[in-house]
């Protein structure tokens, strides 16, 4: 099995310094050049300032990479041929040796298999409006259901169905824990008005949730939801109307599988004139934030352990 890890993350992960994960698929597809360059970039510094070492994650000719250089996130960035894998995609782009974009579920196998514990994003992906007539369900849930990874997000985006995703997550046993609130994040606003499995105050209290799980060998992960700060939010009504045109125009397109997320991003950002691409931006930001000290917090509490 060939995975490639860059030397500052490895050294890292030698040394018990955190390192936080990131995924490519948010800037193959999720976001627009060169905004997806320049936010992948300051998403890597807010990471190196808050005491941690970025590792984004991406496929490279075949090539499983953990820590892209500046250059690979460029050509992520820019390059039209880079697949997105989630995990039912990843053997064949590795045996055709393409450049995958990594989306939550497969940035979840890469960063377990290096032995990453963070992972910082937007959202995640869900049960799809209407998900119960199409079947439409991320395999991001599945992988939270079995990969011990932290996955810090703004809750899940409005444009799926959030109740059905909680009961999905539910079901199969994954730890939804929200900070500093105990209901779900809605990405584009703070609240979603939907109660979660509990509330943690302090990064400290979240590291120890993971800790907690690893402990007593509880398969899969956790997933902590981080709202988006008031300031950066939308207007609940305007992104709702917004979200319906979207969903029509994909119904009138035939827009399916894997395809659906992508469009229905970029089509609420041209509707919202923008509005949508800048709170995407702040708050994956503000995540890479909260991600990286409860990444710091969970080394610090394993030392003193040690102790
Ligand atoms: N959230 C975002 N931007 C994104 C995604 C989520 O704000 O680009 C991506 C993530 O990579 C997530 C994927 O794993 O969309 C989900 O796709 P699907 O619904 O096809 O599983
Ligand atoms: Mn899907």
């Amino acid at each position: 099995m060939k995975i490639r890890i860059n030397e500052e993350v490895k050294h890292a992960l030698e040394n018990n310094i955190p390192v936080v994960c990131l995924e490519s698929t948010i800037i193959s597809h999720g976001m627009p050049y060169p905004k997806n360059v320049e936010t992948a970039l300051k998403v890597e510094q807010v990471i190196r300032d808050n005491g941690c070492v970025p590792a984004t994650i991406g496929i490279v000719k075949g090539v499983p990479t953990v820590g892209l250089s500046k250059e690979e996130i460029e050509e992520f960035a820019s390059r039209k041929d880079i697949v997105k894998v989630s995990r039912r995609d990843l053997p064949l782009v590795i045996s055709k040796k393409q450049y995958g974009a990594t989306t939550v579920a497969t940035t979840m196998i890469i960063a377990s298999l290096a032995n990453i514990k963070f992972f910082v994003t937007g959202g995640i992906g869900g049960v799809h409006i209407h998900g119960e007539d199409t079947m439409d369900v991320s395999a991001d849930l599945i992988e939270l259901a079995s990969t011990q990874v932290m996955v810090i997000c703004a809750g899940v985006k409005a444009i799926l169905d959030l109740k059905r995703t909680l009961e999905y997550l539910e079901t199969f046993g994954v730890t939804v824990i929200g900070y500093k609130q105990d209901t779900l994040g809605a990405f584009y606003y703070p609240d979603s008005h939907l109660k979660i499995d509990g509330e943690v105050d302090d990064f400290a209290e979240a590291a120890r949730v993971l800790i907690a799980k690893e402990d007593y060998k509880l398969r899969g992960g956790i997933l902590l939801s981080n709202p988006i700060p008031k300031e950066y939010a939308l207007d609940e009504e305007e992104m709702n109307s917004a979200i319906s045109e979207a969903l029509k125009e994909a119904d009138e397109k035939h827009i399916s599988g894997k395809e659906v997320t992508p469009f229905l991003l970029s089509k609420v950002a041209s509707l919202t004139k923008g509005d949508s691409l800048e709170s995407n931006i702040a708050l994956v930001i503000n995540n890479a934030i909260v991600g990286a000290n409860i990444a710091k917090a969970y080394y610090e509490i394993k030392k003193s352990k040690e102790d």
